[in-house]
């Protein structure tokens, strides 16, 4: 008990209880007192988790560009809303301000109208990390179409099945996207995706890298001269509370991507409300998520909770390794950035090159880092606090999901104390309740189990576009009247979390239940190791037994393999014990990740198994090559 402050964390569970014991007062005071609503709602909370349907301030009007543009023009026009860093560090930084913002995101708005596009359409946005990206999105939610954003890394395949399934009738896009060194060639994949797209009307291009395209006639339209001409001002379309405000698709473990539908009031209010707590965002400071919009942080952490709060978020265009690997520390110093927002996969990846490229930045204006997306293993929990906090930025280690639309579970900065590898504590208004195989609930601590939600949250998705009944089937049927996230969890004697990742991620080895997590902890520990991914795959007296893939670092990558592998195991052995030794060992130049990071253990686990005939939709991968180079090096 001795490393947590009681009296901190006293100050944080007075309103946690408040929170839980009158959740609709307590939500009705932030909603009454943070924003602008043309109508106040009927009631602030209607719920069923057996249907499954959640209302949120239904009754109430709204629009949420209102919120994050609008209000802010008086006593913030001049302030910047957006600080664009582009791909190559020589071409100049935009700072957008609140009152351009609003400028651009009307003719917008006005440019989507001319086109046809009326309150209900959807529009899928495939764009790069460029502020027409933000722009669209806000320009959507101002005309009260449904934005889709596809990231712009998908393949067309990817990119039809998602505007086939939401209908859309409009795509924006650019001629191309700068990544690093290369030029992705945006324009064609459309092209090509667009094939199998009867729904689409018309195609809006931005300009960005000069790439020639081809242009359908009375479909295609180059967006720059429609802006300059539209009307500047657009009055917003008032919205229902409940009215759809995007839909983003998430990838399921199986079949067909999941249309999340997120909705106007509540998500808006959770969105700003986690935002300023988690980051403790103050008047002057300036933000930078490094996600892309493309993934719900970007829609909640670089959109909509910073411009609800009148925040100045950053978006950048490029990669953490171009120019070198110094780039995220040298845009830190550049724009004195106050909070940082990143991902445990970049931080791995940053961690393993030299440390001259984090020290000799000035990383002084730093005050509080964020984490998201999967568990962060200790060393890099480490290596971010020593190296990039300079052991002075509390860390939060938020835990959230695409369809959580908000962080659920973090510290609060200067309130919650930080406990490496921990989400910790729920957000106030999140009640999450872990649940054992037989669908029990676990009370006490320590526990171990299945993280389920017992009661609703603003934010929470409404259904699954188009298939309500799978919405019901994937999170509200295993446990009866709770949300099932899926994920697995450790709470530990004062009740902090600890995410330790997708159920389905769990082992059972010779009848004992083993976590990846923990295991591939113990390996990263390696002095060895860059990074690591465990499977299991059938053994004929286990059951189950594991197979290893293991990323050298350089320094690593001279040893003897052979010696290297006892040594591994020797350290599970003794971290976690015997039980959870690797049967196979293979190392490999790089682990088969999703666009966000995150490891598609699916498909390694088929690898191990020797079913590689059905690998499944591999195209959304972001290095589908080294998929080919681990086959042919299986044990
Ligand atoms: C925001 C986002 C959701 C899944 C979730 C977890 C994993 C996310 C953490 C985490 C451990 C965290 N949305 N996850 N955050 N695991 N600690 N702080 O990532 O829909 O793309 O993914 O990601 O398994 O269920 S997501």
């Amino acid at each position: 008990m001795s490393n947590y402050h009681i009296k901190r964390l006293e100050e944080y569970f007075q309103v946690y209880r408040k929170s839980v014991r009158y959740p609709e007062i307590f939500w009705e005071e932030i909603a009454e007192e943070h924003f602008v609503w043309r109508k106040k709602w009927d009631s602030v909370l209607e719920w069923d988790f057996t249907k499954p349907e959640i209302k949120w301030f239904d009754g109430a009007k709204l629009n949420i560009t209102e919120n994050c543009i609008d209000r802010h023009l008086q006593i913030r026009g001049d302030k910047t809303a957006i600080l664009f860093e582009p791909n190559d560090p020589n071409e100049e930084a935009q700072h957008i301000t609140y009152r351009e913002l609003h400028d651009q995101v009307c003719r917008m708005a006005n440019v989507l109208k001319d086109k046809g596009i009326q309150k209900g359409d959807r529009v899928v946005i495939y764009l790069p990390m460029v502020p027409e990206l933000a722009i669209s999105v806000l320009a959507c939610a101002r005309i009260g179409a449904i934005h889709s954003v596809v990231f712009a890394g998908f393949s067309s395949t990817a990119l039809a099945t998602r505007i086939v399934d939401c209908g859309a009738k409009m795509v924006l896009t650019s001629d191309g996207s700068y990544r690093g060194k290369k030029i992705l060639d945006l324009k064609s994949i459309v092209d090509e995706g667009l094939q199998e797209c009867p729904s689409i009307e018309s195609v809006l291009v931005v300009k960005r890298t000069g790439t020639p395209v081809e242009m359908v006639e009375n479909r295609d339209y180059w967006l720059a001269p429609l802006m300059e001409s539209a009307y500047s001002d657009c009055v917003p379309e008032i919205m229902e509370a409940e009215d759809p405000l995007f839909i983003l698709y998430t990838s399921g473990s199986t079949g067909k991507p999941k249309g999340m539908m997120h909705t106007t009031a509540g998500y808006m209010v959770y969105t700003a409300f986690t935002f300023k707590n988690v980051f403790q965002y103050r008047e002057d400071d300036i933000y930078w998520c490094t996600a892309d919009i493309g993934w719900i942080t970007g829609h909640s952490y670089i959109v909509y909770g910073p411009l609800a709060n009148g925040a100045t978020t950053v978006m950048f265009e490029g990669v953490p390794s171009y120019p070198d690997y110094g780039r995220f520390w040298e845009i830190v110093q550049k724009h004195k950035i106050n909070q940082f927002y990143t991902a445990p996969t970049a931080i791995r990846a940053l961690a393993k090159e030299n440390l001259d490229f984090v020290t000799k930045y000035d990383l002084s204006s730093l005050k509080v880092l964020g984490t998201v997306g999967e568990p962060i293993n200790e060393e890099a929990w480490h290596w971010y606090n020593d190296h990039v906090g300079e052991k002075n930025c509390p860390i939060v280690d938020t835990w959230w999901q695409t369809e959580t639309g908000g962080i659920l579970i973090s510290p609060v900065p200067f309130s919650t104390p930080t406990k490496p590898t921990y989400a910790t504590l729920p957000m106030p208004g999140i009640q999450p309740t872990l649940m054992d195989e037989t669908g029990t609930e676990i009370k006490g601590n320590p526990a171990d189990g299945r993280l389920c939600i017992k009661f609703p949250w603003p934010s929470i998705a409404r259904t699954i576009w188009g298939n309500h009944q799978r919405y019901k089937d994937t999170y509200f049927s295993a446990y009866e009247g709770k949300y099932f996230t899926g994920d697995g969890a450790l709470r530990d004697e004062v009740g902090y979390y600890r995410i330790t990742g997708r159920v389905d991620d769990v082992i059972i080895v010779s009848g004992h239940n083993l976590g990846t997590a923990p295991i591939e902890d113990a390996i990263n520990e390696h002095p060895a190791v860059a990074e690591s991914a465990i499977v299991g795959f059938p053994h004929d007296i286990k059951g189950n037994a594991l197979y290893g893939y293991i990323i050298l670092k350089e320094t690593g990558e001279s040893r003897d393999r052979s010696n290297l592998s006892k040594e591994i195991n020797e350290q599970i052995a003794n971290k976690i014990g015997p039980i959870a030794k690797l049967d196979k060992i293979q190392f490999v130049p790089g682990l088969p990740k999703t666009r966000s990071g995150k490891i598609m253990r699916r498909i390694l686990r088929k690898i191990a198994s020797n079913e590689m005939g059905n690998l499944g939709d591999t195209s959304t991968l972001l290095n589908p090559e080294v998929v080919d180079q681990i086959i042919e090096e299986r044990l």
